[in-house]
């Protein structure tokens, strides 16, 4: 089976005589609706349906299709003010409504929604990440093998401009060959993972969690309670396995994860609820800075650092290095041996001219105002043009389980003291001749 395998649903076509998608959403939160705008946005797509449990953002996406002048989409899930059924997507899945589903729940339903889908033979465009357990990125990467649905993994990352003029600059040579590279997830989530349970106020309002939180703090906190680990891989991992070719041509072969103690989270709990406050008694097992190191077929390392419970400024801390030089993205700083001066940095600016990617070039002023300054447009358009061309995904499911596998390895890798691990070969050997695809031109 081929991550490009032919949809079983007949084409579709819009009033321009384009072909027109049916698409569906799982997940209509806070994520959801951001890339609901994007397909929205699109007159090569018909947003469907839309499934959320939750009232409040199934109404939501309701009023952003309205207000974009859409037909109304057919809903599954909440049903007026009363909660929806956790399985209700599976209705929608099988109405054979949809061409493609976007998934965008929380962590533990991907896998689970994902297989539903494939087998339902509706695409599948998944946020990050594409499973929990080990286990779990099998039963993906086998369903998707023996359906032949289309999945990709919507990391949006690796379209980010900075990130997509570096493959360029890879591809030319410029680094020499590559040697070292890292990247990660820097981002202080403390006004994420916690606020008061209030709709209106997602972000730091509080310091309540689980069935007191609302968006993420209802859900994403829990993983810190209960896991120790690598828990956000794939902003980091996704453009180092881009620029190194994982899984065509090349391998991660070994891996292993330090901790820290974990400190960040109480520390904040205490500060703004008071040592009073029940949640200051919580237990998170998460340590604050956690360092991944991945070795790879080709001589490479990989350095991933997750840093989400102390303050600090937002950086993915990305580095690439070779032979020849580096780049990093939290000084915007690059050095070439034989342009820039022995031992300084020059700005990245002029060279991100230069090597502006050609789809950047080309949809950039689209790109303009949707999230995560333009990358969620390149991320929904990748999945959709790829799905119209029959093509296979260009974040494939391939590259799905192999970079979210991290976090179980590492998890692993932590519980049996910090021990290095072999990387599974998700590809079963095909790597070795597996050719790269991603952004080689200006099309998706
Ligand atoms: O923080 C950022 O927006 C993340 N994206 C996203 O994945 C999610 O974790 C969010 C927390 O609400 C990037 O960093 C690109």
């Amino acid at each position: 089976g081929g991550a490009g395998a032919a949809l079983a649903v007949p084409k579709a076509f819009g009033a321009t005589g384009r072909e027109r998608l049916r698409i569906g959403m799982i997940g209509t939160g806070m994520r959801g609706q951001v890339l609901l705008r994007e397909l929205l946005r699109r007159d090569d797509v018909e947003v469907a349906a839309l499934c959320d449990i939750e009232p409040i953002m199934l109404g939501k996406a309701l009023a952003l299709a309205e207000k974009a002048g859409k037909p109304r989409p057919r809903t599954f899930g909440a049903n007026g003010n009363d909660k929806g059924d956790q399985h209700a997507y599976r209705a929608m899945l099988d109405a054979k409504l949809l061409d493609g589903v976007i998934i965008a729940t929380p962590w533990e339903w991907h896998a689970p929604m994902a297989i539903d889908a494939m087998q339902a033979r509706v695409a599948v465009g998944c946020e990050v990440v594409a499973g929990v357990s080990l286990q779990e990125h099998w039963d993906v990467l086998n369903t998707q093998l023996k359906t032949g649905t289309p999945y990709m993994l919507l990391e949006n990352v690796c379209y980010r401009r900075d990130v997509l003029a570096v493959l360029q600059m890879v591809r030319s040579g410029l680094f020499g060959e590559l040697v070292h590279l890292q990247g990660g997830y820097q981002h202080d989530l403390r006004a994420v993972k916690f606020n008061n349970g209030d709709p209106a106020k997602p972000y730091g309002s509080g310091v309540e969690f689980g069935s007191k939180g609302w968006s993420e703090a209802r859900w994403r906190t829990e993983h810190s309670v209960q896991r120790n680990g690598e828990l956000y891989p794939s902003h980091g991992i996704g453009p180092c396995a881009m620029y190194t070719n994982i899984n065509r041509g090349n391998r991660f072969t070994r891996i292993n994860t330090f901790a820290t103690k974990a400190r960040g989270l109480h520390d904040y709990v205490v500060k703004q609820g008071g040592a009073d406050h029940p949640n200051a008694q919580a237990k998170f097992k998460l340590g604050d800075v956690v360092t991944t190191t991945i070795s790879c077929e080709n001589g490479e390392t990989i350095l991933l650092q997750h840093d989400t419970s102390l303050p600090r400024p937002y950086s993915l801390g990305f580095r690439v290095q070779g032979t020849n030089g580096l780049w990093m993205d939290v000084n915007h700083g690059i050095h070439i041996e034989g342009v820039s001066k022995p031992h300084q940095w020059d700005d990245f600016q002029g060279y991100q001219d230069k090597f502006d990617h050609p789809l950047w070039r080309k949809y950039g002023d689209q790109a303009a105002g949707a999230g995560h300054g333009g990358m969620d447009y390149f991320v929904i358009h990748a999945f959709i043009e790829a799905l119209k061309a029959r093509a296979p995904m260009p974040i494939d499911i391939y590259d799905a389980v192999t970079w979210s596998a991290i976090t179980p390895l590492s998890e692993q890798s932590i519980k049996q003291g910090f021990q290095t691990l072999d990387f599974p070969d998700f590809t079963n050997g095909q790597w070795a001749k597996r050719k790269p695809i991603f952004a080689f031109d200006d099309k998706y």
